[in-house]
């Protein structure tokens, strides 16, 4: 459940501006002449009310209004490299950002939904009730400016006009984090009135690192208001957790989508990409992946690439699905980005002329970045986010410092990208999406690439994601069920948010459905007969399966059925790998393709035991579990544990 504004608003509580004069009062009390001039283009009483507010709360010496215009982008720049948030590095236009080596990642356990008082929310999600919260605030961020300047910026979450962009402010005291906004999003300062008519809604986002100090950092918190629509974050500086515009509004969007426009619109963890395909055309993908699995690597291999984290998606008046990135860059883990895997990225990391912040990597002589995988060869001393490194370097326990941190990033702008489309891109209509893809990180169990029979059978692909912890989350590990890969990000309940997947992918509205696809890049030699971890496919595999998925769209290829999906036939395949200049034996094929029938079944119960667990869970969901298993424990008893493609064709057939 979603109740929007409900309970007291705790920035209004905190700031104690209530009335028109008292905003206008306070705005020219704490802007200087140019801020306050600049300001002036914003009338939106609603947005004043909420700068106001953060003003009078956190008390800065000075604000700074961020209007997007050349000269203030600018100042901002030379801000987050005067207060040492930023250093300069070798190229002209890059710099490096470092995180408190505690803090690397995002802050899942000091996360918090805002609650009302008898709310439910998801069983994945930590919650705090609205008085704690006030008071949490009150103490730790109340007056926290002091000293500092707050800077004011308003973007938008899509370009501007689309159906599903949300106007939202970033209030912050880190000219980083302003810098890294400024990146990320559209600055749409100047139809900003306009837009928050339009959507109807207008966020804030509400940061400060305080004094930055590691012993602060038990009291980080990030707060997420659901019925307001705020979020505030505290003592803390990795964009995960402060540049709340991104997975802080995302989640707000996930509850507009599931609440308030449910059967029209979805808020997803995922890239958008297209790919080229026979007589050009182009065929638009929207995939999600668990943070830290391949996801922006996956839609770098697009030839129109669109965006790697987020998608907006909503069914147009004339049954399509269409989708639109709600960013315009990319704060992507640079880990293994070579130039191999992702020449396009690679260019614009290593090369002049584009504008890069990196973070938390190491810094070798000469101010050049490196990371782990970079493709050089590894350097042996220099900084890194823990400060002096050399090769060898421990840490108390005794383990090895890598180089780099595996969660470093790299922010820059969709433009630096080669392949970015920007005409589709900036297009308020998005682009029309024909695939949609699921994936996760699965050594042993599911192929390569499977296509679901239909849009439920999607929609339990996408509720059936898996992965191994990766390093994008503080202190998580084991294998850990993913939903959607957008569970992180889902404040209400799964049960809730599973609906709103089968009424839109099911919806008559939905004319031209897509095809909805799993994707598993990480099955081990050891999984399939071999010995060890190492993976059965390579990165640039990843073009095949896409282009298998672009034909199949189009229906110019036939697939085997089997009783979990379509698989590829191997002939089309082995032509694909010809395009990529990899031979494909048949053996490599079989090990892929092959059912194994134990590791399927075993999926099946521990998803639906953990779903019992919640409440509400559509019947449909264990209709086709049910199904499932019973195709499969029919073709063990035949075949036995490991099902050859062979045999699957043979069951097809009818033999
Ligand atoms: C992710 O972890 O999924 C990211 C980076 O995309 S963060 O901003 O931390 O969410
Ligand atoms: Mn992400």
């Amino acid at each position: 459940m979603l109740q929007l504004k409900r309970g007291f608003n705790i920035l209004f509580e905190l700031g104690g501006i209530k009335s028109h004069r008292q905003v206008h009062e306070l705005l020219e009390q704490r802007l200087d002449a140019e801020n306050l001039n600049k300001l002036k283009r914003i009338e939106n009483d609603w947005a004043l009310l909420k700068i106001a507010n953060s003003i009078a709360m956190t008390d800065p010496d000075n604000v700074f209004v961020n209007t997007g215009s050349p000269e203030d982008v600018q100042r901002i720049r030379e801000l987050s490299l005067t207060g040492g948030e930023e250093q300069p590095l070798a190229i002209d236009g890059h710099t490096v950002h470092f995180d408190l080596p505690e803090e690397q990642a995002r802050i899942v356990d000091r996360t918090y939904y805002i609650i009302n008082e008898g709310a439910d929310i998801s069983i994945m999600a930590k919650k705090i009730l609205r008085e704690e919260a006030l008071e949490y605030l009150r103490e730790h961020m109340s007056g926290i400016a002091r000293g500092k300047t707050l800077f004011v910026g308003f973007y938008s979450r899509g370009p501007i006009g689309a159906k599903a962009a949300l106007p939202a402010m970033e209030i912050t005291t880190s000219a980083y984090v302003m810098h890294s906004a400024s990146i990320l999003y559209r600055n749409v300062f100047e139809q900003f009135d306009d837009e928050v008519v339009r959507a109807g809604y207008v966020i804030t986002n509400l940061h400060s690192e305080g004094l930055n100090r590691p012993e602060d950092l038990p009291n980080a918190r990030v707060f997420m208001d659901r019925s307001w629509q705020v979020t505030y974050a505290v003592n803390c500086t990795y964009a995960g957790n402060t540049l709340l515009l991104k997975k802080g509004n995302h989640r707000f969007a996930v509850d507009l989508a599931t609440y308030y426009k449910k059967g029209s619109e979805l808020s997803e963890h995922m890239f958008i990409t297209g790919l080229t395909g026979p007589g050009g055309r182009k065929t638009y993908f929207a995939g999600a992946a668990p943070s830290g699995c391949g996801k922006t690597t996956t839609a770098m291999v697009g030839t129109d690439f669109i965006g790697d984290d987020l998608a907006q998606l909503w069914i147009d008046r004339d049954g399509s699905l269409r989708a639109i990135n709600p960013e315009c860059g990319i704060f992507g883990v640079v880990r293994d980005v070579n130039s191999e895997g992702d020449p396009h990225l690679m260019k614009a990391l290593r090369e002049e002329g584009e504008e890069v912040i990196f973070s938390n990597l190491l810094v070798e002589e000469g101010n050049v970045p490196r990371w782990v995988g970079d493709g050089d060869d590894p350097p042996t001393k220099g900084v890194n986010f823990q400060g002096e490194w050399w090769e060898g370097k421990t840490d108390e326990n005794g383990n090895a410092i890598p180089m780099s941190h595996p969660n470093a990033r790299c922010t820059l702008s969709c433009e630096a990208i080669g392949n970015y489309n920007k005409e589709a891109g900036e297009d308020p209509a998005g682009v029309e999406i024909k695939v949609i893809t699921y994936s996760g990180r699965d050594s042993d169990t599911m192929p390569p690439v499977v296509v679901a029979e239909g849009p439920d059978h999607g929609v339990v692909i996408g509720a059936s994601i898996l992965s191994k912890a990766t390093a994008t989350e503080v202190g998580v590990s084991g294998v850990r069920r993913q939903p959607w890969a957008n569970a992180p990000f889902i404040p209400g309940s799964l049960a809730e948010y599973m609906d709103a997947q089968f009424m839109f992918f099911h919806s008559y509205r939905l004319r031209k459905k897509p095809i909805m696809a799993g994707l598993n890049y990480f099955l081990t030699q050891g999984a399939r007969g071999g010995e060890g971890e190492q993976l059965l496919g390579e990165k640039r595999d990843v073009k095949v399966w896409m282009s298998w998925l672009e034909l199949r769209a189009h229906g110019d290829v036939e697939a085997i059925r089997t009783p979990i999906g379509y698989i590829p036939k191997y002939e089309d395949l082995r032509d694909l790998f010809v395009e990529i200049d990899k031979e494909y034996p048949k053996e490599l094929y079989d090990k892929q393709f092959s059912l194994y029938v134990d590791s399927i079944l075993g999926r099946i119960a521990l998803q639906k035991e953990a779903y019992r667990a919640e409440r509400g869970v559509p019947w449909r969901l264990y209709e086709i579990y049910d199904e499932q298993r019973i195709e499969l424990e029919a073709l063990k008893e035949k075949y036995g544990s490991i099902v050859s493609v062979e045999q699957l064709e043979a069951e097809e057939n009818g033999d």
